[in-house]
């Protein structure tokens, strides 16, 4: 896999490596800047975040002291990856581990629905964190709460005998709002920690599965809803995010497909644009392909300290 974000790092690297102590004026500021935003633009960031990203580096370049012996290379890398962590560093900070902690402890199951359109990896995203939650030593049960789609229920239940998760589950067309009842009442019982809601791939325009939605969260009170998009989808992701985020309220997202040949631009702006962190990127299709998404680390993959 090529690593994720390298073209954006290589552009930015080329772009700040050019600039001179005689460019460190209002003026040039501002052209490096732009040239920044076409660079983020064409690394498939919103250009309302990429526009967000390059203000706030001026803002604080103008602000920077500097001499004409001043390293203005790592001054341009050092603000730029304070601006950029700001970008991904989203004002709800969510620690999921401390919340499966805390949920544990009050013997509450925790909650997650997943949302997102058709085909992102919903499912997967499930199976991969029920691996994650088995192999830190919780108990979870998957809800086959996507009723709608041909097959689906039986592909969960393949995930959940590959992981030796329970599976609760009705027959296709049955109301996905019960079977949510059911799961949380099987984990209530049998005292299991997690519950995850797989759900129906949702056509941003299908009002009776947008209906459907709103009925399971209104039963099982989800503690996190999570949000889950396709990087290959690019922008259309930002639209995607905010349509759930009014319909259910969103608190993460989940960004799969990472290991496609993406650039990486739209897990930036999905921060930006949604206020929410991203918790997770998947990247791959086996369970263990998915790595817990670290502000700090990305903001490393895409500005280089020097
Ligand atoms: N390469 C790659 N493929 C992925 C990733 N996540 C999911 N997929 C693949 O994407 C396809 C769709 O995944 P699903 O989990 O079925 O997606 P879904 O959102 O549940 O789809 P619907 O239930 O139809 O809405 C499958 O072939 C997955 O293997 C990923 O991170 N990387
Ligand atoms: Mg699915």
């Amino acid at each position: 896999m090529k690593p994720i974000f390298d073209q954006l790092r290589k552009s930015v690297s080329k772009l700040v490596k050019k600039i001179t102590i005689t460019e460190f004026s209002p003026k040039s500021i501002h052209n490096v800047s732009i040239q920044l935003k076409d660079i983020l633009i064409q690394n498939e960031v919103a250009v309302k975040t990429a526009d967000a990203v390059c203000n706030k580096l001026e803002e604080k370049l103008l602000k920077t002291e500097h001499t004409r012996f001043s390293n203005t290379k790592s001054l341009v890398f050092a603000t730029l990856r304070e601006v950029m962590l700001e970008i991904l560093e989203p004002p709800q900070e969510i620690n999921f581990n401390q919340m499966l902690e805390d949920a544990k402890k009050k013997k509450d199951p925790f909650i997650i629905a997943f949302f997102g359109v058709n085909g992102v990896g919903k499912t997967l995203s499930i199976a991969k964190i029920g691996k994650y939650l088995l192999d830190r030593g919780y108990s979870c049960v998957f809800a086959a709460a996507d009723t709608y789609r041909a097959g689906s229920i039986h592909q969960l239940q393949k995930h959940g005998e590959n992981l030796g998760i329970r599976v609760i589950a009705q027959t296709y067309g049955s109301d996905a709002a019960a079977v949510t009842f059911d799961a949380i009442n099987h984990a209530v019982t049998k005292n299991i920690d997690v519950v995850l809601i797989d759900t129906a791939g949702r056509i941003e325009t299908n009002s009776n599965l947008m209906n459907e939605l709103q009925k399971i969260c209104k039963i099982a009170e989800p503690d996190l809803n999570v949000f889950v998009g396709d990087a290959l989808t690019g922008n259309s992701l930002i639209s995607q995010v905010l349509l759930f985020n009014e319909k259910v309220g969103i608190n993460a997202s989940i960004l799969n497909k990472m290991d496609a040949d993406v650039k990486g631009g739209a897990a930036v702006s999905i921060t930006h644009m949604s206020q929410r962190p991203i918790l997770f990127i998947g990247t791959g299709q086996k369970y263990t392909d998915i790595q817990a998404f670290v502000p700090a680390e990305i903001t490393d993959n895409i500005v280089p300290s020097n």
